[in-house]
């Protein structure tokens, strides 16, 4: 079996799982993403799904995992599935980024997430004092931390939507990248087994 007789070699779809610490504003953005308008957020109980059709015949789920205490715990559950990481940051919230960044490095240790691409949202631009995206690369420490896996930092507003066409065009890309990858490793594991 040739890697051309794969049915249905061409992804369709990819899960894309949304992190942040509370109040970084990851559904204002996924909302924003969906209906292109502000709504008065709740915060999440539980989790928000949403697909969005990032390319014709491409679309992109988004998995909002509620990002208070008693979720954080859950969010291993969601790695096992995810085709790419979106990271929220509240850039305007400088007491919190060194939380943000911490729980960030134990996400990317989990062994389920090794290699899934990720897109960091230093969101909240519009709030002055916010920390630019190029300081949340330094601070988050990026390069080092992301050597292992494709990696992009956009700077955002979830409110006005700005920055997240450039974060869906990047994602989009990432994902099929990664998938490609993984079909192919998988359909070489399977002919090892023959
Ligand atoms: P979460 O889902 O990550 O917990 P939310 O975060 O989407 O609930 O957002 C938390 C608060 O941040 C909300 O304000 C929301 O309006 C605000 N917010 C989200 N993104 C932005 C942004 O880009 N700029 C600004 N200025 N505010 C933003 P409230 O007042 O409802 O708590
Ligand atoms: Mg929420």
């Amino acid at each position: 079996m040739g890697l051309h007789n794969t049915k249905d070699s061409k992804v369709k779809q990819g899960n894309i799982l949304m992190l942040g610490l509370d109040s970084a504003g990851k559904s204002t953005l996924l909302y924003k993403l969906k209906y292109n308008d502000v709504f008065l957020t709740i915060p999440t109980i539980g989790f928000n799904v949403d697909m969005i059709e990032t390319e014709k015949d491409f679309s992109l789920t988004f998995w909002d995992v509620g990002g208070q205490q008693e979720m954080r715990r859950l969010w291993c559950n969601f790695l096992e599935n995810a085709d790419g990481l979106l990271y929220v940051v509240d850039s305007s919230d400088k007491q919190r980024l060194e939380e943000s960044k911490k729980e960030f490095e134990l996400i990317l240790k989990n062994e389920f997430i090794k290699s899934v691409p990720v897109v960091l949202l230093a969101n909240k631009q519009d709030l002055p004092g916010a920390v630019n995206a190029e300081e949340v690369t330094r601070r988050f420490n990026m390069k080092k931390y992301c050597s292992d896996r494709n990696w992009y930092v956009q700077p955002c507003c979830a409110i006005t939507g700005e920055g997240l066409s450039e974060a869906l065009q990047r994602l989009t890309v990432f994902v099929k990248n990664h998938r490609r990858s993984k079909d192919t490793s998988t359909i070489f594991k399977q002919n090892e087994n023959l």
